[in-house]
Parts: structure tokens; sequence; C-alpha cells
């Protein structure tokens, strides 16, 4: 089956930037395959919005902020449990801007998230607090748009916590899968399909 995205449909393109596409300093395997991809459906789509990774230099997700942790690490903070990463995103810097050919020119607007160095933010809707809000849910409602449809990267922290907030905020939310790629950290592709099936938001491979 088709799908003709419409009048109440935006594409939002998750955090497609140089540090989490092969040679960054997050690599996502095969990151960059998702440029294409996402391009294809930019152009079928009215609405488009971007995001941007985009953490200051010292940033509190980053193992070189915590003595004696390492990238990958698992840390208790005030909000919760939080993975440690290489410094990656730093605002400014080729790592932080998107890949050079995605097609950016169609997107009205772009959200920046994990600015604020004590706090990190996966999801475009909500800091890792899952309270502190981005202003993505008041944009959509203000605009009218009532369906979200995900791509970027990674499949398993950015995407996923953008869609099940998405979907939590009563948006339908349905996430394409070729425009995606993982991380997978210790089974965490697995489980992020398996909690985006339990909130019941579609996956699809493709529009068609
Ligand atoms: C991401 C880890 C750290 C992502 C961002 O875009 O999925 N993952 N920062
Ligand atoms: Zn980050």
């Amino acid at each position: 089956m088709q799908i003709r995205p419409g009048d109440e449909d935006l594409l939002l393109i998750i955090d497609v930037q140089n540090d989490f596409c092969p040679g960054g300093a997050l690599a996502v395997a095969d990151g960059d395959a998702v440029v294409p991809v996402i391009n294809r459906l930019a152009e079928r789509f009215d609405y488009v919005a971007l995001t941007q990774d985009w953490h200051p230099v010292g940033h509190s997700s980053f193992a070189t902020s915590h003595p004696r942790s390492a990238p990958f690490d698992i840390i208790n903070m005030p909000y919760g449990k939080q993975t440690l990463w290489p410094d990656h995103c730093i605002q400014g810097t080729p790592g932080a801007a998107f890949h050079p050919q995605l097609a950016t020119e169609k997107a009205e607007l772009v959200i920046r998230k994990g600015f604020r160095t004590e706090i990190d933010s996966y999801s475009a809707f909500y800091e890792n607090d899952r309270r502190t809000p981005t202003g993505l849910a008041g944009y959509l409602r203000e605009r009218g748009l009532r369906r979200v449809f995900l791509a970027g990267l990674a499949t398993d922290f950015c995407v996923y916590y953008s869609a099940l907030d998405a979907c939590r905020l009563g948006f339908t939310t349905v996430v394409i899968e070729a425009g995606c790629r993982a991380i997978d950290l210790a089974g965490s592709l697995d489980a992020a399909w398996a909690g985006m099936a339990a909130a019941g938001l579609q996956r699809i491979n493709d529009l068609g």
C-alpha cells in the first residue's frame, strides 16, 4: 500500500549529522546510507523538520566529563540513568553539521537538543528527564500537524525516544525503517523495536 503524505503530515528527520556517520565521533554503522533515502522521502512531504544534536563542550553525557568513566558506561544522573558517549556533536564543529548531502532546504524548523550541560536530550520532544519540553509539540499543534513520520539516526536512541514521545503526545506516529540506522548497544535495537511495538506506533519499511 502506498502512503501519500498530506497536509497534516510532517517528516521529522533525526540527527543526520557528520558525527553519526562513518568517520564521525559516534559513528553509526552505515549511517550515511539514510541520506539518499531521506532526501527521496522529503520530496514527498509538504512539511519537514530536522533535529540537530547540539552539545556544549564538557556536556554531562560525555564520558570525558566523568572521571574513571568510559564511553558506553551507564551512570546515574539526577534525572535517571544516562549512557555516556564519546564527545560528539559539539556546537559549531564540523561533526555537529548536517551530512553535506542531506537536503535540508525544505525544512522549516530545526530543533536543537542536548544544549544544556547538565541534561541530555535524545527525544525531539522532551529532554532526558522526560518532562522538559523542546517546543516541538507546540509547533505541531499550532500548525495542525497530526501525523509524524520519523527517520534518521539512531534508531535505538534519538529516533526511538522521539517516536515514543510523539505517540505519547497523541500524534499518529510512523517510523520509516529504511531511513534509519542503529547504534545497537547490548541489544538496544531489539529493545527499541519492542518498545515501539508496545507503544502501538506504526513501523513501515518505506512509503511505497
Ligand atoms: C544520539 C547518542 C547520543 C542519537 C545522540 O542521535 O541517537 N545518540 N546523542
Ligand atoms: Zn548526543
